[in-house]
């Protein structure tokens, strides 16, 4: 009796649009992240801007221009934001690929002062810069009337839309919604592009969900500052080189054994920082500074006084490794 129940209650939540998502900064179960959160590793380094109409339905009104193309980039907070106006979009690059990691992989930044006039975008990621694949977005906002110009949102009736939450908070996305999108990598994405959601109720220019009902946000916005403010988008997964893998199995110790010369490679050209080398005892005292060096350069070691035996190289960047060497006798 009591499973039926909850069948019923669930039916009936379901149909009457009961069902709520992440609630707002503060309560319990909000998912904003922080510009200062430890999880964010990078930020976005390139964008192309395409600005849409301040209002989608009069032409001659002309484009959004508040903020400049370089404000999507960087850190958030650190400089002002772009408006995209209605349908607007802009399509971010980064360092490094994101790649699906445990949770949340990748975050965008609205200016929304008080986390209740909320703009809205759409995510949108590509592995190739060529096919966009959109993260499903979901609006229950009631749409009978719209939301004004100046209107609030619930950020608990909508999911996987950038601009939940208020400025220096992003709304986080998790690549492994999207893991069996044709045509996407999910663990090499290079451009994630964030479309202005147009918030009119108007049918020939209203936004749709991934369920195909209408998205509202403030509209009409006829002003430069139009549309979705676009502070910064967050990585919190990616594919740096600099990993420990990477360097780890990029570092070449040769011959091996040796005697009184061995040479030390980092053969992966997409590592960029100084590598610093020692070669350590077994039990991990320094025998020797070995000096720096780059990806691609070689270091000579020289042996002569060390004694036959086992030792260590640890190579250290923005982590450490360390392999085996084996001193043979003369
Ligand atoms: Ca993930
Ligand atoms: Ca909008």
């Amino acid at each position: 009796m009591k499973k039926l129940t909850s069948a019923i209650l669930f039916l009936l939540s379901a149909t009457a649009g009961w069902s709520q998502f992440a609630p707002a900064l503060g309560q319990s179960g909000a998912i904003a992240i922080h510009r200062d959160s430890a999880a964010i590793v990078a930020w976005a380094t390139t964008v192309v801007i395409d600005r849409g109409l301040m209002q989608i339905n009069i032409d001659s009104i002309g484009d959004a221009w508040a903020g400049a193309d370089e404000d999507a980039l960087g850190r958030a907070g650190d400089n002002p934001t772009i408006s995209l106006g209605d349908g607007g979009t802009a399509t971010l690059g980064f360092e490094f690929p994101i790649k699906d990691g445990e949770g949340y992989d990748l975050a965008v930044f609205e200016n929304s002062f008080d986390g209740l006039f909320l703009e809205l975008a759409f995510v949108e990621v590509s592995s190739d810069g060529e096919r966009f694949v959109r993260f499903p977005a979901l609006s229950l906002t009631d749409t009978s009337t719209g939301t004004s110009a100046f209107g609030y949102t619930q950020t608990a009736k909508v999911h996987n839309l950038a601009g939940k939450y208020p400025m220096n908070y992003g709304t986080p996305f998790d690549l492994s919604e999207l893991q069996d999108s044709v045509g996407l990598n999910i663990q090499s994405v290079r451009y994630v592009r964030i479309v202005d959601v147009i918030g009119t109720m108007l049918p020939d220019f209203a936004s749709r969900d991934a369920e195909g009902r209408k998205v509202a946000d403030p509209w009409p916005t006829p002003f430069p500052s139009s549309g979705f403010d676009l502070d910064a988008v967050a990585v919190m997964h990616n594919t740096d080189p600099a990993s420990l893998e990477t360097l780890a199995s990029a570092f070449e110790i040769f011959p091996q054994p040796c005697s009184n010369q061995a040479f030390l490679r980092i053969a992966e050209p997409s590592w960029k920082q100084p590598i610093t080398a020692k070669l350590l005892d077994t039990s991990g005292r320094c025998i020797q500074q070995l000096g720096s060096f780059s990806p691609e350069g070689t270091i000579e070691i020289d042996l002569s006084a060390v004694n036959a035996g086992t030792y260590l190289i640890e190579l250290e960047s923005s982590e450490r490794v360390y392999r085996k060497l084996c001193v043979k006798g003369f």
